[in-house]
């Protein structure tokens, strides 16, 4: 049996598992942390949770989302309604074949900018760091990617986000992370780094609104941690801690958008490390 085949034969029989499992999915209550009132927390199980267990980015008026499963080379975008969370489109290939073939099967936390999706795309080494980008219409690839200077990436590119109002894509390595790396978004050329008042680790997502740039940390032991960095003085702050009620949660996906009063809307999705992906809707109060 080929190295393929033991691999797809392992995709199905975990997708298998999966949808054992799946049954069996309770929706946790997620404790209120400080700043943040709860709106909603809706679930996400089996083949539903494989497009949001990565990223997240909006329009102001749809979420996108990202996922995928290495094993069965699947690299997934979704187009899903913010208010109710349906999933109203789906791409489960993403990122093309001649990719894949190269070991890019990763994608992390994205950005939506003038009607594409800036998805980060990492191969298995996690040497070569790539941000590809998909039309947000259609979720289809474009044909455009950027091949990123690595130099200051030496784990992949976990997460990106854009800020069209200075001209900057902004990311950071996912583990200890001592800078904020900013791009030229014209041609994703590197930029200059933005060095932080404290590190950060297991940064698994960013967004950027308002002038200001917010990291989804998937801090260790009780807490997920949100924090807001300053772009012109590298100053750190926190956010929202969020209670995780001792579960074994993995924290994803950011992205903010704005109520109608103009208050941030924070939505973030939380893995379970088995079968279920939360997206919790957060209004920030602070
Ligand atoms: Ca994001």
């Amino acid at each position: 049996m080929t190295a393929s085949a033991i691999k797809k034969y392992f995709g199905v029989i975990w997708g298998i598992i999966l949808l054992i499992f799946g049954l069996f999915a309770k929706n946790v209550e997620p404790v209120q942390p400080e700043n943040f009132e709860v709106l909603n927390n809706i679930m996400y199980i089996v083949d539903d949770a494989v497009y949001c267990g990565q990223g997240l980015t909006n329009d102001g008026t749809y979420l996108y989302s990202s996922g995928s499963i290495a094993s069965m080379y699947m690299t997934c975008l979704a187009k899903i309604d913010m208010n109710t969370g349906e999933i109203l489109k789906k791409n489960m290939g993403a990122v093309p074949f001649e990719f894949i073939q190269k070991g890019y099967d990763h994608i992390g936390d994205i950005s939506y900018y003038n009607g594409y999706i800036y998805a980060p795309v990492e191969d298995l080494p996690e040497e070569y760091p790539m941000v590809m980008l998909f039309d947000a219409e259609t979720l289809e690839y474009t044909g455009i990617y950027y091949e990123l200077d690595p130099t200051y990436l030496p784990d992949g590119i976990p997460w990106c986000t854009v800020d069209a109002e200075n001209g900057y894509l902004y990311t950071s390595p996912f583990h200890d992370a001592d800078n904020i790396i900013a791009f030229n978004l014209s041609d994703l050329s590197f930029s200059h780094l933005i060095p932080l008042s404290e590190q950060i680790t297991r940064v698994q997502g960013g967004d950027f609104i308002d002038g200001t740039l917010y990291v989804n940390l998937d801090t260790s032991g009780q807490y997920r941690e949100v924090k807001a960095i300053n772009i012109h003085t590298g100053e750190v702050t926190l956010v929202a801690a969020r209670d995780m009620q001792g579960a074994d949660t993995e924290t994803e996906g950011l992205t903010i958008s704005k109520d109608a009063d103009g208050k941030l809307i924070f939505h973030i999705t939380d893995y379970d490390r088995k079968f279920t992906v939360f997206l919790r809707q957060y209004k920030y109060l602070g």
